[in-house]
């Protein structure tokens, strides 16, 4: 049995004292941090804090230390075949702009196809269409169907096209749809294609390995898993990373500069321009732990199940219309909704007054608000301290939305 009310112990910002208890249900946006990953913040600032790979002094061998074994933990918790396939950045949005920008310039030609999804968060949408109209490439989304999967036949028919890259989402954060990267990968490659990958919404939540999917890039924010805002990852495969020209240029990431020439430094400095965040990275590294000592899959048991109660529970309610997949299948814990006759932000607002934190808009994903026929939805996104409870805190938070608005 995963504990979730023991979990929730661990959190202190869910833990304050007042009524109504808070009811964070808005971790999609941003995961809430337990007490260790706070600690290790404190501890690094109180006793190692100095920047990265300069100096020789005790305090700098303590950071370089943190910063470096963090990259090591990453890249075993991901499976990665090295650690100099791991590149600290600022979150996903910069990983998948940095693969964009860099691959995307050094490898697309006029003519060439992008291939993206219609359920694709801006972040992983955007960077590929403007490299693309820049490249003169083409650029197409995989459409959805009625239950909010990506439409597989529609896929076959875009790789017939014979695209350069495909990029999408593992995990929807509207509809909570995990996607078949596994297969979709294999058959990109078959026919040439590289895959970025966004996993925002996924490595949070359930095991990652990056050998197995067989991706060529894959993209995460560590302020979504429990880590410190500010701190994300790009795994890229060593032979593609090593011939992609850097993303920024500065300090760190050079070999030599002459007037002349500058030359750069191997992997992964070259894709680290600048100082980096290092207090944010061990905080990551205090999340991994935290999260592998509950355990992915169980993780990933619990948050289906609370998406399956509140899947249930909201198609109870009359003039309640729930997105995405039913939890008949595997999907994750985001539920977006819709509820008759009452705007998706009044929606969020009453919930607040019961002290439930939910996100209402177009969650950055506008062409998939498009083909929902919506302009917004209300979204419940559940995680590790999120219990039963919450679930019926929500659905009573809709009910009495229903009743201001009838
Ligand atoms: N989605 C949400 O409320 P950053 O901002 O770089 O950490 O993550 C961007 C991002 C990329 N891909 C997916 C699938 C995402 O869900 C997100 C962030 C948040 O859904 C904030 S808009």
């Amino acid at each position: 049995m995963f504990d979730a009310a023991a979990v929730k112990r661990d959190f202190p910002i869910l833990n304050q004292p007042g009524e109504p208890s808070l009811v964070f249900l808005d971790s999609g946006a941003s995961s809430q941090k337990p007490q260790v990953v706070i600690d290790a913040l404190v501890n690094y600032y109180s006793t190692a804090n100095s920047n990265v790979h300069r100096g020789v002094y005790k305090l700098a061998v303590a950071a370089d230390a943190a910063f470096d074994g963090t990259r090591e933990q990453v890249a075993m918790w991901l499976n990665a075949p090295s650690s100099d396939e791991v590149i600290f950045t600022r979150g996903t949005t910069e990983a998948i702009n940095l693969v964009a920008s860099s691959w995307g310039r050094a490898n697309l030609q006029p003519g060439d196809l992008v291939v993206s999804t219609l359920m694709e968060h801006h972040s992983s949408f955007v960077p590929w269409q403007m490299v693309a109209e820049e490249k003169g490439a083409r650029f197409e989304a995989v459409r959805l169907t009625a239950s909010g999967e990506l439409d597989q036949d529609h896929y076959q028919e875009l790789l017939a096209q014979h695209p350069k890259v495909v990029a999408f989402t593992h995990v929807s954060n509207v509809l909570g749809t995990i996607n078949p990267v596994k297969e979709m990968t294999a058959q990109a490659h078959a026919v040439g294609a590289i895959v970025c990958l966004d996993a925002a919404q996924s490595a949070p939540h359930m095991a990652i390995d990056v050998q197995d999917l067989d991706v060529d890039f894959l993209a995460l924010s560590g302020h979504k898993m429990l880590a410190p805002m500010g701190v994300g990852v790009l795994y890229g495969k060593r032979a593609l990373l090593e011939a992609m020209p850097p993303y920024q240029s500065g300090g760190s990431m050079i070999r030599k500069v002459t007037l002349e020439k500058t030359t750069f430094a191997n992997l992964p400095h070259k894709f680290e321009a600048g100082t980096p965040s290092v207090g944010d990275v061990v905080g990551l590294g205090a999340a991994i732990s935290y999260l592998q000592g509950l355990g992915f899959a169980d993780i990933a048991r619990h948050e289906h199940d609370l998406a399956a109660a509140a899947i249930g529970q909201l198609n109870a309610l009359p003039g309640v219309t729930v997105y995405g997949p039913g939890a008949d299948v595997p999907r994750a814990g985001v539920v977006s909704f819709a509820v008759d006759g009452v705007h998706p932000h009044d929606v969020a607002a009453l919930l607040d007054e019961k002290g439930v934190a939910v996100r209402a808009g177009h969650h950055c994903a506008q062409p998939l608000m498009r083909e929902l026929g919506v302009t917004a939805t209300t979204r419940a996104s559940f995680y590790v301290y999120n219990t039963i409870d919450d679930v019926d805190r929500l659905v009573e938070g809709v009910r009495h939305a229903q009743r201001v608005f009838a």
